[in-house]
């Protein structure tokens, strides 16, 4: 249900249930888990790429599993969330190392949101967004009502997710939702050598760098600021800001360790 790939410092997660556009069980997400805990564990893995086989990338929740016709009890879906999804979105946000995603299909709801908690989010062109939640009866979950308001506003993230109206990559780019949408046939080739220059870079400094633009959503100013003095002190002290220096002056490319 998933593949994993390790090469050139980047951890690639294949999500592999093309036949069901890639949708949840429980195997999926134990999978998901593991690999996202390795890249959290392993020094060797300094970046990170998420992405799906086949046409679409993720379809959300299977919902085969979820036919409220096979079950006599009342469904818990906080339970599902609670054991799967809150704590992915949790180790997406928290692993300091740059997190990437390629939407390479469509992207609805859980599998949506999925995405946008990613650091950088890379769409094939003819990929589509879909708040397919409320299609069903559901809210945005996967941190989409946290989300959706930040990257776009109120007005747009309650257009999306009340309507489900599918979002087209472009759409999403010139709203920045995302990254970039890039034709089809380059999606993994741009995705890959991007993760593979970050995962190069000096990541240690990638990683504060993404804990602190994070932060700020509930930091004021003066609180962001103290933020700033404090990760740059630390950056300061990394031998990649003494190499990154060293090979400026020196005029030749760095070596960086991530440390
Ligand atoms: C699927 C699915 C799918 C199973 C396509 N499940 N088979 C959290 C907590 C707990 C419970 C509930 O949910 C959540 C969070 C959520 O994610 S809720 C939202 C769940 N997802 C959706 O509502 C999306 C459902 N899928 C769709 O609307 C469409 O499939 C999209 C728009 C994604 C793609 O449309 P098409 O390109 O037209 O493909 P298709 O609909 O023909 O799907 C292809 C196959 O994949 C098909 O199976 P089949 O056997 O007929 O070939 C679908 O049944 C299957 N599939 N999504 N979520």
């Amino acid at each position: 249900t998933l593949i994993v790939a390790a090469s050139d410092g980047v951890l690639t997660l294949t999500l592999n249930r093309p036949d069901k556009l890639n949708a949840f069980n429980e195997e999926m997400h134990r999978a998901l888990r593991a690999g996202m805990e390795r890249a959290r564990d392993d020094n060797s893995v300094r970046a990170v790429l998420l992405t799906g086989a086949g046409r679409a990338f993720c379809a959300g929740q299977d919902l085969g599993d979820r036919d409220p016709r096979k079950s006599a009890e009342t469904p818990d879906l906080g339970y599902t969330i609670e054991t799967f999804y809150n704590p992915l979105l949790r180790l997406i946000r928290s692993i300091n190392k740059p997190m990437l995603c390629a939407v390479n299909g469509v992207a609805a709801g859980a599998g949506a949101n999925i995405a946008l908690a990613c650091d950088i989010v890379l769409a094939a062109r003819s990929a589509k967004f879909i708040q397919a939640f409320s299609k069903i009866g559901l809210i945005p979950d996967s941190g989409g009502t946290w989300s959706l308001p930040r990257l776009l506003g109120e007005a747009r993230a309650k257009g999306l997710a009340l309507t489900a109206e599918p979002l087209p990559a472009e759409t999403a780019a010139a709203w920045g939702m995302i990254w970039k949408a890039v034709d089809d046939d380059q999606l993994m080739a741009e995705a890959s050598a991007l993760a593979k220059r970050l995962a190069a870079g000096p990541t240690f400094g990638l990683g504060l760098t993404k804990q602190a633009i994070q932060s700020a959503a509930s930091n004021t100013l003066d609180q962001q600021l103290d933020l700033e003095r404090d990760l740059q002190r630390r950056a300061g002290r990394s031998a990649d800001y003494a190499e990154g220096v060293a090979a400026f002056l020196d005029k030749r490319a760095a070596q960086f360790k991530g440390e």
